[in-house]
């Protein structure tokens, strides 16, 4: 790879759900996001930056990544060849955090670089699946029937493995409906970082509802008591927002902090880092799956594309296209397999395509920077 960069278009875009998706951290009506496109030699890399509307998953927003890509990572490439991934990394590797920022620039490199070499991102990353196993991810709902309702309608269309999202005062009482009414089915929760360690009878409440796991129960930044809670639990703790990096993946799991992690390459700075986490975990027998954030097509066939490798053991929160947006931005629109799994995109690069009318129709704004 020698990619001497050409120009880099950046656009913040705005695009409805289809319903609104709520946690315990608020309520996402539209998603906002940064599309980014890398041209050089004709030949254009697709990227998502994942950072939302409003810091409630983490700090990062379209805004804040707008202005750190345009003000600090942007112009770090323009300059010297970019000779492959890593050199990318080492080119803005001085500036600090961002990682969803960070993330949506390299899928957009991995893209580019794809498409010039003719070989698909599953392929480059080491992938092993042609289809990957997901789930879905259901936000709060206003009341019990409505869950039950919403529940029954994505097992009916396939989905063989829910996640809850649960939070103070809507946690046992909202799951034990859906266990009674679904006894097979795979269900996991997913706190956000809602509770603190005088909960642990709240989780240890759950213990008799057969869940796949606990998702984030604790503070992002409180590995000692995920490891106090993990401690008296027989159910898995799942990590999502206290791991941003190998590093910290390597230490939750030494201590003890949890027994499943959740990569998403957003939040850990981009699909290498990804990559290496996953490594690191098959070697830990930890299993790994890819998680979500309600990406477009040109996110989602990147986390197919990662998920393809061989240790996603878990069903993704990658669900099928149809489930977030009436148009989106990319073909092809990924749907459900009647086993519960979507097909991992076999195209040079992501393996999609921009459908650039759609894409102009959802964009607020657009910059390009050239060389
Ligand atoms: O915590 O996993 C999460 C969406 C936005 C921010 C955080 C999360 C989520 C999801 C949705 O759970 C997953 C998806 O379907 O994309
Ligand atoms: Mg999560």
């Amino acid at each position: 790879m020698k990619l001497h960069i050409e120009e880099i278009e950046i656009r913040h875009v705005k695009m409805r759900l289809k319903s609104p998706f709520q946690t315990s951290f608020g309520v996402e009506f539209d998603r906002d996001c940064v599309i980014l496109c890398v041209r050089s030699e004709g030949i254009e890399g697709w990227g998502e930056c994942v950072a939302s509307t409003y810091p409630g998953y983490n700090y990062e927003t379209a805004g804040t990544a707008w202005h750190i890509l345009s003000d600090f990572f942007i112009p770090a490439l323009f300059g010297d060849a970019i000779s492959d991934i890593q050199n990318f990394r080492d080119q803005i590797a001085h500036y600090r955090g961002h990682n969803l920022a960070r993330a949506g620039l390299e899928m957009a490199l991995w893209d580019w670089l794809g498409k010039a070499r003719g070989e698909s991102l599953p392929r480059m990353l080491g992938g092993v699946k042609e289809r990957v196993p997901v789930g879905v991810s259901i936000g709060l709902q206003e009341n019990e029937s409505a869950l039950l309702e919403t529940v029954s309608d994505y097992v009916s269309q396939g989905y063989q493995r829910v996640k809850l999202k649960i939070k103070p005062g809507k946690d046992v009482s909202v799951v034990q409906p859906v266990r009674d009414a679904n006894p097979e089915l795979m269900i996991q929760v997913d706190a956000n970082s809602a509770y603190s360690i005088s909960d642990v009878p709240i989780f240890q409440a759950m213990e008799g509802l057969n869940l796949v796991l606990i998702e984030q129960p604790l503070a992002e930044d409180d590995i000692i008591d995920h490891c106090e809670l993990q401690a008296q639990l027989k159910t898995a703790v799942c990590l999502d927002e206290s791991i941003l990096c190998l590093r910290h993946a390597q230490q939750a799991i030494r201590l003890g902090a949890c027994r499943i992690i959740n990569i998403k390459p957003g939040r850990v700075g981009g699909i290498d880092e990804a990559v290496k986490i996953h490594d690191f975990c098959q070697t830990e027998d930890i299993p790994v799956w890819c998680g979500g954030m309600l990406e477009t097509n040109i996110g989602r066939a990147s986390n197919l594309g990662l998920a393809s490798l061989p240790g996603f053991t878990l069903p993704g929160d990658i669900s099928a296209s149809d489930r977030y947006y009436a148009n989106d931005i990319a073909e092809p629109s990924f749907c459900l397999n009647e086993d519960s799994t979507i097909d991992v995109p076999t195209g040079p690069g992501l393996g999609i395509k921009v459908d650039e009318d759609a894409l102009d129709h959802f964009t607020l704004r657009k910059v390009t920077f050239k060389a």
